[in-house]
């Protein structure tokens, strides 16, 4: 138990990735700048499935190049990536046979991101964890909505989502693209004991895997996610991960300048790194594969930093 924590509990930072087809409309609809957060768009908008499964056939990542956002993460001192390999809006990341509403079947770009990932995670001896919402999926039929359905092609049975989509999904993010430093769940909705009970034998065979505590029927997972903020005093006697957003979005949107200074960002890594926690600190490309420039600086700033005060 605990020297599986080891690494975990001595990295202290991480980088969290919000990356998806919601990048694309990245927060406007129908001509409006939405309110809210950008990979929420399709519930906040009510978007009907066809309208949003369109935005995929603008999703060309050409830029995208994997080994420039590890290098960059090793030069800011993080010392692992957890990205969305499935957001709420359910589109996979990665090449599933488990539903055609991924990336490779639906984009331009027709390339398993998460793949090419995992590769210059591996060449450059980065961890990789994952996000997987693995209860709200608003395109593939039957997944959770908080709030409920809008449109008729999201009905279907929860479990039968689960069954067929959800736990095969989460097998093929388990096995295909290499060792998974952590599995972060979100938003148990409709997530019942009976339906965790399902999920959580699907990790015996990959015993060193990190899990938040946000799969739901009351899992509690190695670690608690206090998100946007910094708990007063650590959270004693559990492992802790403040998530936080340089902005005020997690998935990118063009219009959303109010950015955290540097100084901010890190002051916050020393606050919670001096209370016991890691900060998961996110990005959220746009839908080029490039990282906003704004992030781009931040995290050069904080490498800075960490760099002058690293040294003996
Ligand atoms: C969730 C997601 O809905 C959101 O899009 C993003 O991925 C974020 C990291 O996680 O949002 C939450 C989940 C839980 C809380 C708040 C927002 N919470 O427990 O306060």
């Amino acid at each position: 138990e605990t020297s599986r924590m080891a690494w975990w509990s001595k990295a202290r930072f991480g980088m969290f990735i919000h990356w998806g087809v919601y990048s694309v409309p990245a927060g406007v609809y129908d001509g409006k700048k939405m309110p809210g957060l950008g990979e929420w768009i399709m519930h906040d908008g009510k978007i009907p499935v066809d309208t949003y499964q369109a935005y995929a056939k603008d999703f060309n990542p050409t830029a995208y190049d994997p080994e420039k956002w590890v290098q960059l993460a090793k030069a800011t001192g993080v010392k692992y990536i957890v990205i969305t390999t499935k957001h709420h809006d359910g589109f996979a990341m990665f090449d599933s046979k488990a539903s055609d509403w991924n990336i490779v079947k639906r984009t331009p770009y027709g390339k398993d991101v998460i793949k090419m990932l995992a590769d210059a995670c591996r060449k450059y001896g980065m961890k990789l964890g994952f996000y997987y919402s693995q209860a709200n999926d608003w395109n593939n039929p039957g997944g959770a909505a908080a709030g409920g359905h809008w449109d008729k092609k999201q009905d279907g049975s929860f479990d039968t989502y689960l069954d067929k989509v959800a736990i095969p999904q989460i097998k093929e993010i388990l096995n295909n693209y290499g060792d998974v430093a952590e599995l972060w769940w979100d938003v148990p909705t409709d997530m019942t004991k009976e339906r965790a009970a399902k999920i959580t034998p699907l990790l015996k065979d990959h015993p060193n895997i990190i899990t938040n505590n946000r799969l739901g029927g009351d899992v509690q997972g190695d670690l608690e996610t206090p998100e946007q903020y910094i708990p007063a005093t650590g959270i004693p006697g559990r492992y802790w991960e403040t998530c936080m957003t340089m902005n005020d979005t997690w998935g990118f949107k063009t219009y959303d300048d109010h950015w955290k200074s540097s100084k901010t960002l890190i002051r916050n890594l020393i606050d919670i790194a001096s209370k016991g926690g890691n900060y998961l600190l996110n990005v959220g490309p746009k839908s080029t594969g490039e990282f906003p420039e704004q992030s781009v600086e931040r995290l050069k700033d904080m490498g800075a930093w960490m760099k002058v005060n690293s040294e003996a």
